[in-house]
């Protein structure tokens, strides 16, 4: 519990210091957040702010209505939504939105996240959601993604999202 309240301090002061969210980061339980936290820290570093909720399509729909038919006027540009299990919050929240939507699979359940990523990449036709892989990997991904797609419109994104990648490249020893 401190641990999850000193990480919401530190999601709120990265807000403060990267202004309005742009980025929606939506989870099906608080338990999914050190899975997804990868996916804020990602934005973070780029100066891409992030609104964190947790918002379930089954437990709490019409929260999950509420914030999502408004996220666009509020500023959001992309959501990224995770969740484990009978994974329907991604799918749900692309039907009610134009926004894109990232979906990370969640390896909270017994078949650790096989079930989460086959509901999550399995949309019939029509709704997509772009789905990430299973786990802390996808929601970091997620979070590039999503400021990658930003970055198409926003030049201080794209070169932090570059500098990002040539820090990683760098970190790579030639030898073992
Ligand atoms: C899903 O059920 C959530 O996304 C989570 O991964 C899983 C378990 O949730 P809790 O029972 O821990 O709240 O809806």
């Amino acid at each position: 519990m401190a641990v999850r309240k000193t990480s919401s301090r530190r999601a709120a002061s990265a807000r403060i210091r990267n202004g309005t969210p742009r980025v929606a980061i939506l989870m099906g339980s608080a338990s999914d957040w050190e899975v997804m936290k990868p996916a804020a820290d990602a934005l973070t570093e780029l100066g891409v702010a992030t609104d964190v909720r947790v918002i379930s399509a089954h437990r709490t729909p019409a929260r999950h209505h509420a914030y999502v038919t408004a996220a666009e006027e509020r500023g959001i540009e992309v959501i990224i939504a995770g969740a484990g299990a009978a994974a329907h919050l991604a799918g749900v929240t692309a039907a009610l939105t134009l926004l894109p939507v990232l979906g990370v699979p969640i390896d909270s359940s017994p078949l650790q996240g096989l079930d989460a990523l086959l509901a999550t990449v399995q949309m019939p036709g029509g709704i997509p959601v772009g789905t990430l892989a299973i786990g802390k990997s996808g929601a970091k991904n997620a979070g590039l993604l999503a400021a990658a797609i930003i970055a198409r419109k926003d030049p201080a994104v794209r070169a932090a999202l570059a500098r990002f990648r040539a820090r990683q490249t760098a970190a790579v020893p030639e030898r073992p």
